[in-house]
């Protein structure tokens, strides 16, 4: 059985395709699903890519892949920059996790300039549109290989008594 990646997606960017295209591109979120889903055959990882605009529900989302999922992918869109939840749950969930924007946030507008997420994060890939998500899951197929090597994230032994 390969191992999964959650690619979450936040916030608005279900608009994909037709939200503000000369930011965004205009390719829709089907498209990045199909491009991190052809990654994966190719990684050796199965990738269950989703998308909320409801915070609770991606909150909820990360606590389930505790042990489960090797890794997260997370465009938390403009949660990025308010949402201490989102953080918590990521360094809860003590997977790797990648952030990855569509946009170049530090072209953009002052207050796109911060992550709270990027504390929980090994690494950021921002400003390369759809091709940041295909070389953040290269990035976390060797993360992924190099937690197996050494055991780290490994799942906890289970009790017996
Ligand atoms: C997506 C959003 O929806 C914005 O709120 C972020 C991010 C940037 C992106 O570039 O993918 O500020």
């Amino acid at each position: 059985m390969p191992q999964s990646v959650l690619v979450l997606n936040g916030p608005n960017l279900n608009l994909l395709g037709i939200r503000e295209p000369e930011i965004y591109g205009r390719e829709t979120l089907a498209d990045i699903a199909a491009l991190c889903k052809d990654a994966g055959k190719r990684l050796g990882l199965a990738i269950d890519f989703r998308q909320s605009n409801s915070e609770a529900e991606l909150v909820g989302w990360i606590q389930e892949a505790r042990g489960k999922k090797a890794g997260i992918l997370i465009n938390a869109g403009a949660l990025t920059h308010t949402s201490i939840s989102l953080l918590d749950a990521l360094l809860a969930s003590e997977l790797p996790v990648i952030e990855v924007h569509l946009s170049n946030l530090f072209r953009r507008e002052e207050f796109r300039h911060h992550s709270y997420i990027s504390r929980a994060a090994r690494g950021l890939i921002c400003g390369l549109g759809s091709q940041g998500y295909v070389l953040a899951l290269e990035a976390m197929a060797r993360i992924v290989g190099d937690d197996a090597a050494t055991g780290k994230n490994a799942p906890k032994a289970k009790r017996t008594k």
